[in-house]
């Protein structure tokens, strides 16, 4: 079980993951928000159970689905929120939406619209870290689908390889769109994969946060210590279709099967049981997250759009331009010539 000190924590991470998304399905229903938004229901263990163990000061890399991973690391609903209306006031000035939320303050190297692309960011702030000598440690979430791209396993080798900081978190879903992992792939366990490759592949039930939290804990400690990366496979569904609201080609039998074991009633049943919760304390908890929710989305709806003038900004940093030698910002990654020298001369 997670430690009483830390539980109830754990738990209104979840439930700030699955009120956000709930409201963000509402708007687009209500047609006060478009674009695109992968939402995170159903799978909130993962990112709660993971990011329980993190700091700060440590990296996270996120996905398409990212909403959770950043409120996990810390992110503020209004902020998020105002990111999705495209305003001035989030956390990318409006100009990222849903699928670019980025915020190096809490060292969330970003949400990405391109499949696989946040596994070799971590891998390389793994990489930075370990040189640096500076503690950190990275963490790289991704979709069964991102398993079957080749930088999954070329980030996954060169991690093995120099015992880099990093742990990989999949979270197989079972579907990449519409398609089903066992049609594009002849074996059942991602974390088979990593064994190959000489780094523990470890299966975990994603529904159960207690399971997460506990392996999370043990992969964070080893790349802590520097015995290197974990693959873990977080077994686990999402509740709504691919994108948004609309179209979801799946059995409704099969949903409401993983519905029956959601991982927020799950837990919340865990901590009434062993007494470390009342249906009423669990209860207010929700109730100041809505209110936190409807301040956010009135904070989104008042803030300004950003200016013409500033649609060529943030798109180029000089700090980290092409000579790329300097220090970017306050994330402590140094990025270019330095690392890699640094690393070879030792
Ligand atoms: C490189 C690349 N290929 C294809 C796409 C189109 N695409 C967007 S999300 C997605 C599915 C990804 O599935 P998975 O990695 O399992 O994540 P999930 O959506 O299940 O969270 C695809 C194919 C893309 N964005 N980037």
């Amino acid at each position: 079980m997670i430690p009483r000190h830390h539980a109830l924590a754990v738990y209104r991470t979840m439930l700030k993951i699955r009120l956000f998304e709930e409201r963000v399905a509402q708007l687009f229903r209500d047609h006060k928000l478009y674009g695109p938004a992968h939402l995170y229901v159903g799978q909130e263990a993962v990112a709660a159970g993971v990011c329980a163990h993190l700091a700060p000061t440590d990296y996270v890399a996120s996905t398409h689905r990212g909403h959770g991973h950043l409120i996990a690391k810390g992110g503020r609903y209004d902020r998020m929120m105002a990111e999705l209306f495209a305003r001035a006031t989030g956390y990318c000035k409006g100009k990222g939406g849903s699928m670019h939320i980025a915020d190096m303050s809490l060292n969330m190297l970003g949400a990405n619209g391109i499949v696989s692309a946040g596994i070799p960011l971590a891998t390389g702030a793994a990489f930075a870290a370990k040189v640096l000598k500076n503690g950190r440690v990275s963490v790289a979430f991704f979709g069964d689908g991102a398993a079957n791209e080749g930088v999954f396993m070329e980030s996954m080798n060169i991690a093995a390889t120099n015992r880099l900081p990093v742990v990989f978190v999949c979270e197989n879903n079972t579907y990449s769109v519409g398609i089903k992992w066992r049609t594009v792939a002849n074996h059942d366990d991602i974390a088979a994969r990593a064994h190959g490759l000489g780094l523990p592949g470890v299966i975990v039930d994603g529904q159960d946060v207690t399971a997460v939290y506990r392996e999370a804990a043990t992969a964070l400690e080893r790349a802590r210590s520097g015995a290197g990366p974990t693959l873990l496979e977080c077994k686990t569904y999402r509740y709504f279709g691919h994108c948004g609201i609309w179209g979801d080609p799946r059995d409704p039998a099969e949903v409401a099967a993983w519905k029956a074991r959601d991982p927020i009633a799950l837990f919340a049943a865990r901590l009434r049981s062993e007494g470390m919760a009342s249906e009423a304390e669990l209860e207010s908890m929700a109730e100041e997250l809505r209110r936190e929710l409807d301040a956010a989305v009135a904070f989104a709806m008042a803030s300004p759009a950003p200016r013409p003038e500033e649609v060529t900004s943030d798109v180029y940093s000089e700090s980290t331009g092409p000579r790329a030698s300097t220090t970017a910002g306050t994330t402590g990654i140094t990025v270019g010539n330095d690392v890699v020298s640094k690393y070879l001369e030792e």
